[in-house]
């Protein structure tokens, strides 16, 4: 195997795309790329309005495809009407898409259960006829803190259905971060489940809410509607929460869809920033909608015939644009799984491939790692054990897919015959950004090769200026295109400075480095700001710090992001306490209190791998953390680098010590 990498980096092999692929994709060959990558250079506006009148259902088309008279704030075929939801199921049910299953749900404990897409829109009409009769119209905000389900899809279709903009809430998340959301949201509804089942296990949901809304400022909330997912027992605001179920109960099996404005807002989804609270990343309905579909049709290669899967949770944008809307719009049969991959073994993915017969599989390299280290001490369990021969398309999302794993993907998985796509793409850009097509783009395992059509992905350096092929500089966009982020919710402000600084030229910055090869390939080179990709989801520096600082005993924290074989990037805090250095065991004792309490604050996904203690941290002159000697110290390597500057250079010693 390791000669096989080292040979892919030495000869910087290349990986054609298969005949039948071209042959039958959706955009065949390098001359079908090209054809639509012209059609969008030369007018942008023709080619995203060809794309959305020819894509998407329309109550009344739109006039105007861009209006930019507020840039960076664009609008997108804002005098156009039309319905999400309506775009996701309404549109199959006078096609044989009608019987087809939408949905195979895959219970935890395996239990399956099949929804065809008529099932899916009666289970959407009756939950969003019964929001509708509590009084919710559109406009106001619902979050959804569920578990991966049926019903969770539900939730999310019938408030688009609304027009009600939803804000969905990974169920990993503490009541501390749900209680954020729900205030900065403004949240009116509140959409939860007694409790999840995961890795055989029952993990309450409905207290986290019922804790959120007591932490003040939640006085909008005046209903919490419990899916019942496992019976568990739940305290019960009378008055205030209510079964899905009897939400349900009786109400009619169609809703008419509302007419919104191409503009209207269809989700705030927060992700991590580099400074202060997490961002609700704002999204418009027939932007995203269009990109997901398309990008469905283009990278997936969607068709009747596919059962696609994507294993990423509805509280990641990965769950919105790849479960919740894209697979529905595009009318495939998807897959949603409940449960963990190692759970009841570690072949529960391939063994899930092969009683599904999935075609199109979509997941994250953290899994990819995190599997491959566990068919090695399983060999039972291996993916060469199972019959994937269902397989035809592989994706991968959420950070670097480094070569390893990617050869280990390409062998072991895809068995040679399905092409490995490696799609880069962020909350803020909504769906695939940069991506090979499987029916154009010869691969380079590590580099997600091209930009979309229509996309104008570039590297550029701090005057916005190109660099030259093979230089690193700053990811951009340089042309707005449909399903963009269109505000930070609450603070458009901090919108335009995060990702449309002056000096590059009114270019959306997306916050990674990369570069690009002599083939015009792009590299991806991972977050130029403090944002950590732990198991490819983002967090950032500073609400791990807080969390750490809000801890009684801390007086001082910082955090870096440390390579990690298996997560990517693992958390190592360096924490001043308030107290004297403790030692030992004492040590080990605080550090596992401090663990704890991140998890408890944030969410397990924060929790630091390693906590360091020293009775300083290391700071210029002017008082600035220097995080960039704390990241050498993480890696366990010895600081060359100028430290002059340092106020105190002896404390790296102490930070350089693991508890
Ligand atoms: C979809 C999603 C976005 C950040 C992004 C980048 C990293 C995602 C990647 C990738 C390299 C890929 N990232 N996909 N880096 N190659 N194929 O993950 O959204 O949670 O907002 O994260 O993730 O750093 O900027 P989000």
């Amino acid at each position: 195997m390791t000669t096989e990498i080292e040979s892919v980096l030495v000869e910087n092999r290349v990986f054609p795309p298969f005949a039948n692929l071209v042959k039958d994709a959706n955009i065949s060959g390098m001359e079908g790329y090209r054809a639509l990558c012209d059609e969008a250079e030369r007018s942008p506006l023709e080619f995203w309005g060809r794309l959305a009148r020819e894509n998407l259902v329309w109550d009344k088309p739109f006039a105007t495809v861009l209006d930019e008279s507020q840039a960076p704030f664009y609008k997108w075929f804002a005098d156009g009407e039309m319905n999400v939801s309506a775009n996701c199921l309404d549109r199959h049910l006078n096609t044989p898409t009608a019987n087809k299953t939408a949905i195979i749900f895959e219970a935890d404990d395996g239990q399956v259960e099949h929804v065809s897409y008529k099932q899916l829109h009666a289970r959407v009409c009756e939950f969003a006829n019964g929001i509708k009769a509590l009084g919710y119209k559109a406009g106001q905000r619902a979050v959804i803190y569920m578990p991966m389900s049926v019903e969770a899809v539900v939730a999310m279709q019938a408030c688009a259905r609304l027009g009600i903009i939803h804000s969905v809430v990974f169920g990993g998340f503490s009541s501390k971060s749900l209680h954020e959301r729900i205030v900065d949201v403004g949240a009116v509804l509140v959409i939860t489940a007694d409790e999840q089942v995961r890795g055989g296990k029952k993990i309450p949901l409905k207290p986290a809410v019922d804790e959120a809304l007591t932490m003040g400022s939640c006085e909008a909330v005046s209903h919490v509607i419990v899916y019942r997912r496992t019976g568990g027992k739940v305290a019960w605001q009378e008055g205030r929460d209510l079964w899905m179920h009897d939400v349900t109960a009786k109400q009619p099996s169609t809703c008419a869809p509302v007419s919104l404005s191409g503009e209207h807002p269809l989700f705030i989804l927060y992700t991590s920033g580099s400074t202060g609270k997490p961002k609700g990343v704002q999204h418009a309905t027939a932007g995203f909608l269009l990109w997901s579909l398309l990008t469905m049709k283009w990278t997936f290669d969607a068709k009747d015939s596919d059962v696609y899967w994507c294993t990423a949770d509805v509280g990641w944008v990965t769950g919105h644009t790849y479960v919740a809307y894209g697979p529905l719009a595009a009318g495939v049969t998807q897959v949603v799984f409940e449960g963990t991959p190692t759970y009841p073994d570690v072949g529960r993915f391939w063994d899930m491939i092969e009683r599904h017969k999935v075609s199109v599989f979509y997941t994250a390299p953290t899994a990819i790692r995190s599997l491959t280290k566990a068919a090695e001490a399983a060999p039972q369990f291996h993916p060469r054990e199972y019959d994937l021969s269902s397989l035809r398309i592989l994706g991968s999302v959420g950070e670097p897919i480094n070569p390893e794993a990617w050869m280990w993907y390409y062998t072991h998985v895809g068995r040679e015959h399905c092409p490995v796509l490696d799609t880069w793409w962020q909350t803020e850009t909504g769906a695939h950004m940069i991506s090979p097509l499987p029916g154009v783009t010869p691969l380079k395992p590590g580099s997600c090769t091209l930009p979309l059509p229509g996309i104008a992905a570039a590297v550029v350096d701090e005057a916005g200026d190109d660099v030259e092929r093979g230089t690193g500089g700053f990811l951009v966009m340089k042309r707005p295109w449909p399903a963009m982020v269109r505000t930070i919710w609450g603070d458009p402000e901090r919108f335009k400075k995060s990702y449309f600084p002056p000096e590059l030229k009114g270019y959306y910055l997306a916050g990674d480095g990369a570069q690009r090869d002599t083939d015009g390939y792009f590299w991806i080179m991972g977050r130029i700001d403090d944002v950590l990709n732990v198991s490819g989801h983002r967090l950032g520096t500073m609400e791990v710090e807080s969390a750490l600082v809000s801890h009684e005993l801390v007086a001082e924290a910082a955090v870096v992001g440390r390579p990690d074989a298996t997560t990517g990037e693992a958390i190592v805090a360096f924490v001043v306490l308030k107290r004297s250095l403790p030692e030992g065991a004492e040590a080990k004792a605080i550090a596992k209190q401090l663990r704890d309490w991140v998890s408890k604050e944030i969410g397990p996904i924060a929790k630091p791998k390693d906590i360091r203690f020293g009775e300083n941290l290391p700071k210029t002159r002017s008082g600035k953390i220097m995080r960039r000697l704390l990241r050498v110290v993480a890696k366990g390597e010895k600081v060359t680098q100028d430290v002059s500057t340092l106020e105190n250079p002896q404390i790296l010693d102490q930070l350089s010590q693991s508890v």
